[in-house]
């Protein structure tokens, strides 16, 4: 499944680019599904923006109770000052999230293959589970910008072992917002631990130092390419102010062989099952 170089170019970087990993005909039937989910959404007087700006982030029940449904969050240069939207729908969500892996039968076949499977134990997850899954937008012209995080400080396990998986459903260029990452940056420790406590959640800062954004490196794909992101290498995506959108589906995979301990925010009623259903 990954070649002995491509296994030593992730351990080394913490990412690892696999091109043309999923069929563009499948990329294509999942943003149609999406389109589907969007427009079958009534947003009612729900106005949840989604930011990774911390002074600027709102945890609401929307948020906290997203673990396990199937909720929709804005782009926050889809409101206007009093929450109005400024655009139709469609061009406003900024991500869908938590679960579509498990609760929408055309996302669950995307994400339960042997072909997954087979992937993350080349990459010696033990027992791996599917545990939060977004379809993020990225809209053209707005497209919010995702500073530089560490995907551990958001969902961690004890002892930790996370892998997320980065599905391009559109060609992710500079233009439009691509990834970029710290090669390497995933050996430098964990910075930062979002923690929830109850119904409130704070960020923990285990370690100051600011990023080291010279660094970072873009992850120009095309749509079907896959990017692979070990737990702890820092990435971010800028702003997109481009006329083109950037869809892309993430997958954040734990070993079940870890704890999933309740500080994570992402809380479940069911237990998180594997690529395989089980
Ligand atoms: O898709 C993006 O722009 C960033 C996504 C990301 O960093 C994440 O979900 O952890």
């Amino acid at each position: 499944m990954l070649t002995p170089a491509q296994l030593d170019r992730y351990r080394r970087d913490g990412f690892l680019v696999l091109d043309g990993f999923v069929d563009r005909a499948a990329c294509d039937a999942l943003r149609a599904r999406a389109g589907e989910l969007i427009a079958a959404w009534e947003p009612g007087d729900q106005r949840t923006v989604f930011t990774t700006d911390e002074q600027a982030r709102k945890t609401d029940d929307y948020f906290l109770d997203s673990g396990d449904e199937i909720r929709f969050f804005f782009e926050e240069g889809a409101l206007d000052g009093d929450g109005r939207l400024t655009c139709p729908k469609e061009r406003a969500i900024n991500k869908i999230g938590h679960a579509l892996h498990d609760l929408d039968p055309v996302f669950e076949a995307f994400s339960r293959t042997p072909a997954l499977a087979a992937l993350v134990e080349a990459l010696g997850l033990a027992e791996p589970q599917l545990m939060q899954s977004m379809y993020i937008c990225k809209q053209p012209l707005i497209g919010g910008e995702v500073r530089c995080h560490q995907d551990s400080t958001y969902l961690h396990t004890e002892p930790e072992a996370m892998v997320g998986l980065w599905f391009a459903l559109e060609d992710a260029r500079l233009d439009n917002g691509c990834l970029w990452a710290i090669p390497g940056g995933h050996r430098d420790g964990l910075r930062a631990r979002f923690v929830r406590d109850g119904r409130t959640t704070r960020l923990d800062v285990l370690d100051p130092r600011p990023w080291d954004e010279a660094a970072l490196v873009p992850l120009e794909v095309h749509r079907g390419d896959l990017i692979i992101l070990d737990g702890r290498v820092p990435h971010m995506s800028h702003m997109n102010r481009s006329p083109a959108s950037r869809h892309a589906y993430t997958l954040h995979v734990v070993s079940g062989r870890s704890v999933y301990p309740d500080t994570n925010w992402l809380r479940r009623r069911s237990p998180a099952r594997g690529f395989l259903g089980g």
